[in-house]
């Protein structure tokens, strides 16, 4: 949340209350990590309070959407797939793979790489034996579309990432067989307002038995 959580809702809450000191009303910017700046027009005799939600997705709470906290903060793991997650830096090119793994920041989920640090030798592997889920903390949808980063094995059926509704698989993507990392997108508009979990799946020791995901965006 850019700026907000840089300063913290404290630093807001007191420079709203210099604004209103010598302003009746007053514009409350809001300047979002993805470039788009929201603007709110707050008139002093309107306002009273402000809270702050953590993450995009208003989840219950606090979760590493993009793994850069270099841990799992806000995720439960099953298995022992997720153990030595997440995973840092380009570790498939660490090992000469020829497929990098386009991640973003420094920290990924890599379920073949053992590359927890920085202080941990590159090139690291658990391979593809390990199986296992991660789950994220409950979530309210208030965005229409969920985008994130996956690549690593192409069966549905063992390797995946989807969304939970009411435990439900409301929608499902693999990898395709590949270790660099795309984007994809969920149209999640018509499921507005609903209680979600999204989890990502690991269930095979076998060739491709592994998943690669990153930055999970609410847009
Ligand atoms: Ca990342």
């Amino acid at each position: 949340m850019g700026r907000i959580q840089k300063y913290g809702i404290f630093g807001l809450v007191c420079t709203l209350g210099l604004w209103f000191s010598s302003h009746a009303a007053a514009d409350l910017v809001i300047h979002l990590k993805d470039g788009r700046t929201l603007r709110v027009d707050v008139r002093k005799e309107d306002f009273m309070g402000m809270s702050f939600e953590a993450g995009s997705a208003n989840a219950s709470q606090p979760v590493t959407w993009d793994f850069e906290t270099g841990n799992l903060k806000g995720w439960t793991r099953t298995g022992e797939a997720f153990n030595n997650q997440p995973t840092f830096g380009d570790n498939p090119t660490a090992r000469n793979r020829g497929q990098a793994s386009g991640h973003q920041g420094q920290y990924w989920i890599g379920t073949y790489e053992n590359r927890p640090g920085p202080s941990d030798p590159a090139g690291g592997i658990q391979g593809d034996g390990p199986q296992g889920t991660l789950t994220s903390a409950p979530f309210t949808i208030r965005n229409s579309r969920i985008s994130f980063l996956i690549g690593g094995g192409c069966d549905l059926t063992s390797q995946r990432v989807e969304l939970l509704v009411q435990g439900e698989a409301v929608r499902k993507t693999t990898g395709e067989c590949h270790e660099t990392m795309k984007r994809i997108s969920w149209d999640i508009g018509a499921l507005m307002g609903k209680q979600a979990q999204i989890r990502i799946v690991d269930a095979s020791s076998g060739g491709w038995g592994h998943i690669n995901v990153d930055d999970f965006r609410f847009e």
